[in-house]
């Protein structure tokens, strides 16, 4: 495939008034979703409560891409629609996940690197056939003390831009998600630092690697406090550092950026995007590719009971629309009490 194609797709991820549904949680990660509900994990509660975020009626205006699991990629809708397939019918884009998760650095204690590389060629050309035209693969960057050790990042970034040229050589535009974990006390100062040398880390591999950064998009962190920060910086704080962080580090070639929400309330992850905006004009769009700070009002809502299907896609459909509002800065937070 030529660049192209891949810059075609990339643009398709981040159109204005659009994000990414990010509902690749590996099996261990659903079922600690459905243990907040009391469901248990099994396939068909899986296929069902992906079903329900898929169809839910009104979303598909606002989302872009949806990224899959390996199991989801390969189920189907109640009515026997292949996923990818009744996706791709609404306009939406299928992705799916390819790394296998971040497992212990060895010789590195507390730090993790993402593996999966072994073999990706051709799961890459498997999910093609089935119809995924993006990827992802996230890194985990931990802050707490004396971590993380700048071969972490290094190796992480390396890793990531390994995965990004596997993706373009067969046609799949790669999400890169490099995330700095907001667990912990530390400052929104040392989130800054720590994501500006982690973004320079990747830039610089994915540079290496000859990526064409015309085909990808960066999923980042945003800069932020620490969950357990005692003085915690505000919503416009978040947005200035984050915008300063990602204008010294992203070139403009790339043509979007759509962030993870990693443990902030919704309606936070929909402000703090709607501020950012606001902060415009910017080189490259910026959107949303949340999971929980999309999925979770749903989730709730649902809570496994096939009476409350309906229920579940309203609050899907209503934070879809909010994030899409905040594409354009143009989110407010007394929008929240409104019906869905
Ligand atoms: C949806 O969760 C994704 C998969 O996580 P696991 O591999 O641990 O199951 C995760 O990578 C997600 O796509 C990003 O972290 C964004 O999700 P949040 O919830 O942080 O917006």
């Amino acid at each position: 495939m030529n660049g192209g194609e891949l810059a075609k797709i990339a643009q398709a991820m981040v159109v204005k008034n659009k994000g990414i549904l990010a509902a690749d949680e590996s099996s261990s990660t659903i079922k600690k979703r459905f243990d907040g509900i009391k469901l248990e994990s099994t396939e068909e509660h899986r296929r069902t409560y992906r079903e329900m975020l898929f169809t839910a009626p009104g979303a598909a205006e606002y989302i872009s891409g949806v990224i899959l699991y390996d199991e989801t990629i390969r189920q189907k809708a109640k009515d026997g629609t292949p996923f990818p397939e009744l996706l791709s019918k609404k306009g939406i884009i299928p992705g799916i996940k390819v790394d296998t998760g971040a497992k212990p650095l060895a010789g590195f204690k507390n730090e993790t690197i993402t593996e999966g590389l072994d073999g990706l060629r051709e799961r890459l050309v498997e999910y093609h056939k089935l119809g995924a035209r993006f990827a992802k693969w996230r890194a985990v960057i931990d802050i707490a003390d004396g971590i993380p050790t700048s071969f972490a990042i290094d190796a992480n970034a390396h890793a990531l831009a390994r995965y990004a040229a596997l993706c373009q050589e067969n046609g799949i535009v790669p999400i890169v998600e490099p995330e700095v974990l907001m667990d912990g006390g530390h400052s929104i100062e040392r989130c800054e630092e720590v994501t500006s040398a982690v973004l320079q880390s990747v830039f610089n591999q994915l540079f290496e690697h000859r990526i064409l950064l015309e085909g990808m998009v960066l999923k980042p962190n945003m800069v932020i406090s620490g969950k357990k920060a005692a003085n915690r910086a505000n919503a416009e704080a978040v947005a200035a550092a984050t915008v300063r962080t990602l204008k010294r580090h992203v070139p403009p070639a790339v043509p979007g950026i759509a962030f993870l929400s990693g443990g902030q309330s919704s309606a936070e992850a929909t402000l703090h995007l709607s501020l950012m905006n606001k902060l415009g004009p910017l080189p490259w769009a910026l959107t949303f590719s949340y999971g929980r700070a999309l999925q979770d009002d749903a989730l709730k809502s649902w809570g496994g009971n096939a009476a409350n299907f309906a229920a579940g896609q309203k609050e899907m459909a209503k934070r879809a629309k909010l994030n899409s509002l905040a594409t354009t800065g143009s989110y407010q937070s007394s929008m929240e009490s409104q019906a869905a």
